[in-house]
């Protein structure tokens, strides 16, 4: 890979200064870090000397209106985060204005359209000029700094639009997915009925189907038409807002969470060059919905802030065939291909004569994110997909952490990657590991509760208008630590793997296991699968296993219990296997495609009046399915008593 391109840390000769040389010949921004010369030196340095690391990130890879006085202030007992305090910056002039200078025309992005082979691509001039002319509008019909301005893609869209206090939302008439339109500007209208502080609403036009126009709405490209071309970029303070995002609960309460512009830019932009190794003219292809934190970290800020053609992506895996992510991957020859594991798990189960169709010579480095990624669909991406040749980089990180905080890469050459795991945190980034009672776990091979036990600039500030909700989900369970809510172990090399959210971990008979861990499972005719813990009265919990097999699967049940027991018994331990398997036609998910185990618990404890906010929910129809399956004790759901 990468580190030790220029032979760094061979032999540890050269002194300090010959080594620095050779760490700076990969990565500039470390070149004056004292005794620095290889990725372990470098992440320990990080960690020991926090404030001058990122000093030397953010001098390298922002551009400053006016130079921060302090790098960090932050106190994570009490919730208190901020970086790079008094400095001054505008996050669209690093995006663009200093990218326009060096190579205005240079494609920033490619709106890879719904209809495949309709691509289209914005200049970075042309999208700054886009860009002033929004800013201007914006300005003109009064939206100022420090207002909230709504974005709609999707879900529950009304409770949002108030809770953020948004007084302009930015829409469009119909949205456009896998062939379907999707009627975005009605949503809105019903949502901003109940939004008397909505004074406005822009209205793009993504498909020609008129809509109707009330007073407040505003055809945005007819107006930004008559705007001026240029703009002035305001300077924004580094712990201004950038954005709020709105992620569900595990309560399902969805919460925003805040962040803001300096520390989130420089991660974003940090990690998309190195865990991905991005290198100038490359196309670098996130598939992920763009309302995802994923999409606005990797589609756009990561990549925009360093000069990148980055990849939007309007549709689906399987639109017009499962062959579209490889058809787009070699019409637009993507280096860098990032998307979530539950879509490889579908494509997976239509087979590898789609991937092979398509040449996909370009593809470097494939990327996971948003769930743990099984050992089957693991292979298959490396194998089927990267033919053996590209690094797969299973990246763990959350919306709270801005940024990519545990990969594979970046990392020594040819050090290697286990199939499935995170592996390697990035720099300043240091996991810590802690048992049930808050103490943390110093043996290296361990398992526990996952937390990080430094601030990092990514990292989210604050939960917008409940900053108490922000302190006791994510400081006070472990203080002094941020928790993810996220179970992991360690290994002996220091690796670690992900094991599921804690909330879902199952605790049968004083055994503690994560949802991961048995869903891994080896049973070649299942295509994926979601466990969870019910109610039993001996064992306190047992595991009930919902299945979806894959499409040419021709497999009996007993056989399939058998596997099932046999592959989970293997790899955990007897008392792990499922008590109950139900096949399923499909698994509730959010739209991101993470499985709502909260949803299935309630489901199999039949209370279904507690099935909390679905809001985010891709599919609702998922949920009804399962229900009703095994009341109707229809062909696609059989109870199999172990
Ligand atoms: C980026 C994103 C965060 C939660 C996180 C964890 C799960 C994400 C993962 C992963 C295992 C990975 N998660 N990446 N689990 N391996 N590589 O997904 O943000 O939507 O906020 O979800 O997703 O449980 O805590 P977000």
């Amino acid at each position: 890979f990468f580190f030790f391109l220029g032979g760094w840390g061979v032999g540890g000769g050269g002194g300090v200064l010959g080594a620095g040389g050779k760490v700076a010949a990969v990565m500039p921004e470390a070149a004056g870090f004292q005794g620095v010369t290889d990725r372990a030196t470098l992440q320990e340095f990080s960690h020991a000397h926090s404030d001058s690391f990122w000093a030397a990130m953010a001098n390298h890879r922002l551009t400053w209106t006016s130079a921060y006085d302090t790098v960090q202030d932050c106190d994570l007992r009490r919730g208190k985060v901020k970086w790079f305090v008094g400095g001054k910056l505008n996050v669209s002039v690093n995006c663009l204005d200093r990218h326009v200078l060096t190579c205005p025309d240079r494609v920033a992005l490619i709106w890879e359209r719904d209809e495949p082979g309709a691509e289209v691509k914005v200049t970075y001039r042309e999208l700054l000029e886009m860009t002033c002319r929004l800013g201007n509008l914006l300005r003109r019909r009064g939206v100022k700094k420090g207002d909230c301005v709504t974005i709609y893609i999707s879900d529950a869209l009304a409770e949002r639009i108030r809770d953020a206090n948004s007084s302009t939302v930015i829409t469009v008439n119909q949205g456009v997915r896998g062939g379907k339109m999707i009627d975005l500007k009605k949503t809105v209208d019903a949502a901003v009925d109940t939004c008397p502080n909505v004074r406005q609403v822009f209205v793009a036009m993504r498909t020609e189907t008129p809509v109707v126009m009330k007073d407040r709405d505003v055809a945005m490209e007819e107006e930004m038409a008559h705007e001026e071309a240029v703009c002035e970029p305001a300077a924004m303070d580094s712990e201004d807002v950038l954005f709020m995002l709105y992620t569900s609960g595990s309560t399902g309460k969805p919460k925003g969470l805040v962040h803001t512009q300096a520390g989130y830019l420089l991660y974003a932009s940090l990690t998309h060059k190195y865990v991905f190794d991005y290198h100038d003219g490359d196309v670098f292809g996130c598939v992920a919905d763009i309302g995802w934190i994923t999409g606005h970290s990797y589609c756009v800020y990561g990549p925009l802030a360093n000069g990148a053609t980055t990849v939007l992506f309007e549709s689906t895996p399987i639109y017009p065939d499962p062959g579209r992510y490889w058809e787009t991957v070699q019409r637009l020859q993507i280096n860098q291909f990032y998307g979530a594991p539950t879509a490889i798990r579908l494509l997976l189960k239509y087979g590898d004569q789609w991937v092979h169709k398509y040449d996909r010579s370009s593809l470097k480095t494939l990327g996971s994110v948003g769930e743990p990624i099984n050992t089957e669909a693991w292979e298959w991406y490396h194998k089927v997909v990267g033919d053996g040749r590209c690094p797969i980089v299973d990246t763990w990180w959350q919306t709270e952490t801005g940024g990519i905080c545990i990969a594979p890469r970046p990392s020594d050459p040819d050090a290697e990657i286990v199939p499935g795991m995170a592996m390697r945190p990035f720099f300043g980034i240091k996991p810590v590991l802690v048992d049930n009672e808050g103490e943390e776990l110093t043996s290296k091979s361990a398992s526990g509760a996952l937390c990080i036990a430094q601030p990092w600039p990514g990292m989210a500030r604050t939960i917008h208008n409940n900053h108490q909700r922000f302190i006791e989900t994510y400081c006070q369970p472990f203080p002094g630590y941020f928790f993810t809510g996220d179970g992991a172990s360690r290994t002996e090399e220091g690796y670690y793997q992900i094991t599921g959210r804690l909330d879902d971990v199952i605790n049968v008979s004083g055994h503690r296991i994560g949802t991961a861990e048995i869903e891994d499972n080896h049973c070649s005719a299942v295509a994926e699968s979601a466990v969870i813990g019910y109610t039993h009265d001996i064992k306190g919990q047992g595991v009930y296993a919902f299945v979806v097999l894959k499409k040419e699967a021709d497999i009996t049940e007993p056989e399939l219990r058998q596997q099932l027991k046999d592959s989970v018994s293997k790899s955990i331990a007897k008392y792990a296997s499922p008590d109950y398997i139900q096949i399923a036609q499909r698994l509730p998910k959010t739209r991101s495609g993470k499985i709502m185990r909260r949803v299935l618990r309630n489901v199999v404890e039949r209370d279904l009046e507690g099935l909390g906010d679905l809001s985010t929910l891709d599919d609702p129809t998922a949920v009804q399915e399962i229900i009703q399956a095994p009341l109707k004790g229809s062909l696609y759901c059989h109870f199999l008593d172990l």
